[in-house]
């Protein structure tokens, strides 16, 4: 009886939200684990693991293993998770406007002072059920990269592989768009389903792309965002000490991206001496190349997301 009485007693204190009790969270990536775009993730969880003890926690259950990575989005707007790493270019079908995201290159210092993180954040309150914890990798752009060399910056003819990331300015280019996940990157490049592909100027080396590229596409252009996301309701359950501690490590996982310029150079240099050869029609050709993919992107962004597009447009400053 006493014992019974004891363990009623527990339970009530365990359910009552008022009580800092220690909360564990679910999360997922929709990058392969321990790859250039979830690593920083990792390094997060663990920061929130090591300094959350007795407050909140992360259970890492991984990546596309464990959940197809277009579906990463909605999980965490139906809370099948808690949190998630995750690039907006991959629940565009939630959220159209998260296109537009890879337009937005300010650091994040100063997207949290002008608005545009807060602007964000209510759009992923709104659509996706989630709050907008930490944008990562502003300062990383993409490229294409290609086996077929082109002497003109010429799409026709060619199929690449894309994510809504890519897809405007391959077909602007004459290109036929192929979208697949990263995970199947690979083997579509060894059989030939694709010529060429999008991907951040880092992470080719991770699944082993090196072998199966031989051109990079100049110049650089965008700039890749990867999101830590919560549940909303999840989010609203925690309290102020829970809160803190993402919060804290969410900012601390932004200032990783100074990291990044020497990641970058480091990379160009390994897939220099791995044989990729850049593509670079000089100066001119680029510019234009920026201008159109810019463009093309804003066109798109708006034709899709009337509404709050211009928006961002405007907070993007390009
Ligand atoms: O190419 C992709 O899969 C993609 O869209 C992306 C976005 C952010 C980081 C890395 C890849």
């Amino acid at each position: 009886m006493k014992k019974t009485l004891l363990f009623a007693a527990l339970l009530a204190v365990s359910a009552g939200p008022a009580l800092a009790q220690e909360v564990t969270l679910r999360a997922v990536t929709s990058f392969a684990e321990k790859t250039q775009f979830s690593k920083n993730f990792e390094r997060f969880i663990e920061r929130v693991n090591a300094t959350g003890k007795g407050v909140v926690q992360i259970n890492y259950i991984g990546g596309p293993r464990a959940m197809p990575p277009f579906e990463v989005g909605n999980a965490v707007r139906t809370k099948v998770v808690d949190m998630a790493n995750v690039t907006g270019a991959f629940y565009t079908n939630l959220m159209p406007e998260s296109d537009g995201f890879k337009l937005i290159s300010k650091p994040m210092s100063e997207q949290r002072t002008n608005g545009t993180w807060e602007y964000i954040n209510q759009l992923h309150n709104q659509k996706l059920n989630s709050q907008y914890l930490a944008r990562q990798f502003y300062n990383v752009p993409f490229h294409i990269y290609l086996n077929k060399k082109i002497e003109k910056l010429d799409f026709t003819g060619l199929k690449i592989r894309v994510t809504p990331v890519y897809k405007d300015i391959v077909e602007a280019l004459g290109g036929t768009a192929i979208t697949t996940p990263p995970g199947e990157v690979y083997t579509a490049l060894e059989r030939g389903v694709v010529d060429g592909y999008g991907w951040p100027v880092t992470g080719i080396f991770d699944l082993g792309w090196d072998k199966a590229t031989k051109f990079r596409l100049e110049p650089a252009f965008y700039s890749v965002e990867v999101n830590v996301l919560v549940n909303l309701d999840v989010w609203k359950g925690l309290n102020d000490a829970q809160r803190k501690v993402l919060n804290d490590a969410a900012l601390w996982l932004e200032g990783l991206d100074a990291e990044n310029p020497a990641l970058i150079k480091a990379e160009r240099d390994r897939q220099a001496a791995a044989g990729i050869q850049p593509i670079d029609f000089g100066p001119a050709e680029s510019k234009k190349f920026l201008d159109k993919a810019n463009e093309v992107a804003w066109q798109s962004v708006i034709k899709r997301a009337p509404e709050t597009g211009p928006r961002l447009r405007q907070l993007s400053g390009n």
